[in-house]
């Protein structure tokens, strides 16, 4: 069976103890590659790597780290059929979404940050009183730590990887155990670009050994880290006593509040992605649909049935919406909260393990709306992560906003309507880092991403990123003012 590597140093490797875990295919529940169940000591030497390449990296000159990410994205660019095959097969989602969504933004992440850096700038403050000139220096911290989760490999992997570099760090990053592959290519890509060696340094493994290893790691700064709210909390529990800067992108359970006024048609088809995209394996999903009573009726008559038609199979099959879930135990977590259908509400579609006939032993849940009546329930209070939406009806915009924000996560929300006066007061209302107008997923790079509450600390996106992956010093000189 094929073994992934390590890349230390900027040559792969196998772990240092010899361990390996297994890695599974969703769509079929094959086993498809080893990964290096890598432990202390090899982050121990992925961080010797990324100390020793800082002096250099740190001083190179901006134009120079510029033009290497640049190149980096080109190559990913050039080789997107490769990597979207690979992220589709070893996460269970659709080839199309690889091929549209993941893999472009992962190439958009480098070449954005590429160019970002060669704007990025600092203050001076000029103080009269004192004949002195301030200015402030945003200084690269050093060797940091960056870990992703599986939902958006590539893409995620590489929205942290590429401000911290751009901003003169050297990285030790670990994507998660369950999908490897496109992150155990990208360390060939960073070799082609000329990215010096140990700039970049990918470690597999299990979160508790080497993601742990990784956040204790005395040397290393800051770690930026995307998962779960539950870990996050473990992670921050070893970092904060340590003084590390911390940027934790966490759980989500966002509202999608429709009101009678919007453009019912553009919502219905919109509603359907932000429900299920991805198998709603996106922490930006809008997981609780809540519907102005005047259309409830109308909304469930039009969605359901649209609901039903979804098309569920495995990765690399034509005409797909819905892909496999992206592991039998992330399976198994989603069919334990749609078991509360009845007990907490009623199934109105979906709710059941589907039996693909091409790939009887993969991971498939039907997608699946739950009218709820109250949000006082697991159903809307828990992270599902998966193909469920629960729907239930509101009659004022401020019950509305009662419901959308009764629940302990903060990150996105979605309002559809119509009327502007009250999109911008539901909006600045919404305990959340994102809100979408009559829209979903509408992304520009340059914009804080990131939530409240339970679901982080912290932004990531343009230069908040790069904020974040720099050290601000204030630097005051007094002039004489007479020769
Ligand atoms: O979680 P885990 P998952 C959320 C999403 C869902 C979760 C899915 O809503 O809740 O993340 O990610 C490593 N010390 N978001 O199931 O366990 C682990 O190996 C150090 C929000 O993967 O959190 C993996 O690499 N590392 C987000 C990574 O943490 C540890 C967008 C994530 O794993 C560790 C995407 C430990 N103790 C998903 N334990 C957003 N807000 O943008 C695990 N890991």
């Amino acid at each position: 069976m094929e073994k992934l590597q390590n890349f230390i140093d900027g040559k792969y490797c196998d772990p240092i103890d010899d361990q390996w875990l297994d890695n599974y295919v969703p769509s079929t529940g094959e086993r498809s590659q080893q990964i290096p169940a890598s432990n202390v000591k090899d982050v121990e030497r992925a961080y010797k790597a990324a100390k020793k390449a800082f002096p250099s990296w740190s001083q190179t000159p901006i134009e120079t780290r510029s033009s290497i990410l640049i190149k980096l994205a080109d190559l990913i660019a050039a080789d997107l059929d490769k990597l979207a095959k690979a992220e589709a097969l070893d996460n269970g989602k659709p080839l199309a979404l690889a091929t549209k969504v993941d893999i472009p933004r992962a190439s958009a992440n480098f070449r954005f940050f590429g160019n970002a850096i060669t704007q990025f700038a600092s203050e001076a403050h000029e103080n009269l009183a004192s004949d002195s000139i301030n200015f402030t220096l945003r200084q690269p911290l050093g060797v940091v730590g960056c870990i992703s989760p599986w939902n958006l490999p590539l893409y995620l992997f590489s929205w942290k990887i590429a401000p911290a570099l751009a901003a003169g760090n050297t990285v030790v990053a670990k994507p998660s155990e369950i999908t490897p592959v496109t992150a155990a290519l990208l360390g060939k890509y960073c070799n082609e670009a000329g990215l010096p060696a140990g700039v970049l340094n990918i470690v597999h493994g299990k979160g508790p050994e080497a993601g742990q290893a990784i956040v204790a790691h005395s040397g290393i700064k800051a770690i930026s880290f995307t998962g779960g709210t539950t870990t996050g909390a473990a992670i921050a529990r070893t970092a904060a006593p340590m003084f590390k800067k911390l940027s934790l992108e966490l759980g989500g359970k966002n509202p999608n509040i429709i009101f009678a006024d919007c453009d019912f048609e553009k919502m219905l088809q919109v509603s359907l992605k932000s429900s299920f995209a991805n198998q709603g394996q996106i922490c930006l999903c809008g997981s609780r649909i809540f519907v102005q009573e005047e259309i409830y009726e109308k909304f469930k008559a039009a969605f359901i049935p649209a609901v039903k038609a979804l098309k569920v199979g495995p990765s690399l099959a034509a005409g797909i919406d819905l892909g496999a879930v992206v592991s039998k135990q992330h399976m198994e977590k989603i069919l334990s909260y749609t078991a509360l259908a009845e007990s907490e509400g009623k199934l109105l579609c979906g709710g059941q393990q589907l039996q693909i006939k091409e790939a009887p032993n993969g991971y498939y849940v039907a997608p699946t709306v739950i009218e709820v009546g109250t949000t006082r329930c697991r159903l809307q209070q828990e992270e599902i992560f998966g193909p469920v939406v629960t729907i239930m009806p509101f009659k004022t915009e401020e019950e509305a906003l009662a419901l959308a924000n009764d629940v302990p996560y903060g990150l996105s929300a979605t309002v559809w309507t119509s009327n502007i006066d009250r999109s911008i007061r539901v909006s600045k209302a919404l305990e959340a880092g994102i809100v979408w107008v009559n829209t979903w997923l509408n992304r520009d790079l340059r914009t804080p991403f990131g939530g409240v509450k339970a679901s982080g600390v912290g932004r990531e996106g343009g230069f908040e990123a790069l904020r974040f992956f720099t050290e601000p010093k204030n630097i005051c000189i007094q002039y004489k003012t007479n020769t």
